[in-house]
């Protein structure tokens, strides 16, 4: 491996480049890398690991049938992170409310939200998943955070990354200063920089967009697809292919390896139901507009940037369409137009 960069070289390369730097976020990474790294030992094994497969009978606070595997994962990182002393407080998709950190452990500066287990749904057919992350700062004067502190728009972010238990383990992650991408051996359990400086294609042929869905999209959605499915006939004159892994780390993954657009958009199902998009704002959304926007694309709700938006609930769902500029300013426009 030592061809490449490890993740504990460059992120204390990154540090020394500041100069006042305190390496805490630092500190706090290489716990969340713990805990990922436990995530996916425990993913790997699939079928072997009996006791972490199937159904564990309860909701979470969205209405969604929980997998054990959810709420082992989600455990995982709790006590993989809680205790660095880098961290005041976290929330996650697999729990009702935010979590300040024990008062047994010291209390630091950073918040995160995570889901500890994107994708879920896929577990049983061992297809990707991942863990998804965003990291932002307690403000100043809270001693013990409450689900409130947590409301911040997403270009507070300090630090956002996922981890995809794919093929092989992949870290990617930005600082506000690009995007990273590192592979984990399997062999040494430390992760390499094998994608650096990502960067996403401004325009590309290929979307990712649940179609089964289609009778319910609004039109401009439907316009785009369309538009995309005439192919080199067709007004945007190229021929389009679809992907759609159902795990949001994975659809992402694919943007930043070779461009793409992935929309999970409002539609009129949802608003006959009363929802507001089906991702989550503060830790699938915003996470992964951070990086799609280091990464030099575009994220938005259709009307709005994602991460302009103040949230006002911990599990705020947002419309999701993000990923190369160009496709992404057609859709965007389209929504402008209608
Ligand atoms: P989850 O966090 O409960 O796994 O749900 C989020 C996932 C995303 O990863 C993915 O984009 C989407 O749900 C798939 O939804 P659908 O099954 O409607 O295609
Ligand atoms: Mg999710």
């Amino acid at each position: 491996m030592s061809q490449y960069t490890s993740f504990y070289k460059f992120i204390s390369e990154e540090q020394r480049e500041h100069p006042f730097s305190s390496g805490k976020l630092t500190g706090l990474l290489l716990e969340v890398l713990s805990a990922c790294k436990k995530i996916a030992f425990l993913t790997g094994q699939g079928q072997l690991a009996s006791q972490a497969m199937g159904t564990a009978g309860t909701e979470n606070v969205q209405g969604e049938q929980q997998k054990k595997l959810d709420i082992l994962s989600n455990e995982l990182f709790i006590e993989s992170t809680q205790w660095c002393g880098y961290l005041a407080g976290m929330a996650s998709e697999e729990m009702d409310h935010s979590l300040p950190v024990p008062d047994i452990y010291p209390r630091g500066n950073y918040l995160i939200t995570f889901d500890p287990l994107d994708g879920s749904s896929n577990i049983d057919i061992n297809v990707s998943v991942g863990t998804i992350f965003s990291i932002l700062e307690l403000t100043e004067g809270v001693g013990k955070p409450g689900d409130e502190d947590f409301l911040q728009a997403g270009v507070k972010q300090v630090c956002a990354g996922y981890c995809l238990y794919g093929t092989s383990t992949m870290l990617v992650l930005t600082t506000g200063r690009g995007v990273n991408g590192f592979t984990l051996d399997p062999g040494t359990g430390d992760f390499y920089l094998t994608m650096p400086d990502i960067k996403i294609p401004e325009e590309t042929s290929e979307f990712a967009i649940n179609t089964s869905y289609s009778r319910h999209w609004e039109p401009p959605v439907k316009r785009y697809i369309d538009e995309c499915l005439a192919g080199e006939e067709g007004p945007l004159k190229k021929n389009y292919n679809m992907r759609w892994v159902a795990s949001m780390v994975a659809d992402v993954h694919r943007l930043l390896c070779r461009g793409g657009i992935f929309m999970y958009p409002m539609d009129a199902n949802m608003v006959a139901k009363g929802v507001s998009g089906k991702l989550r704002l503060l830790y699938e959304a915003n996470p992964m507009s951070f990086i799609v926007e280091q990464a030099g694309g575009v994220a938005s709700t259709g009307s709005e940037r994602i991460m302009e938006i103040q949230p006002s609930e911990l599990h705020q769902r947002v419309p999701v369409i993000m990923g190369s500029k160009v496709e992404v300013e057609r859709v965007v426009g389209y929504h402008q137009n209608s």
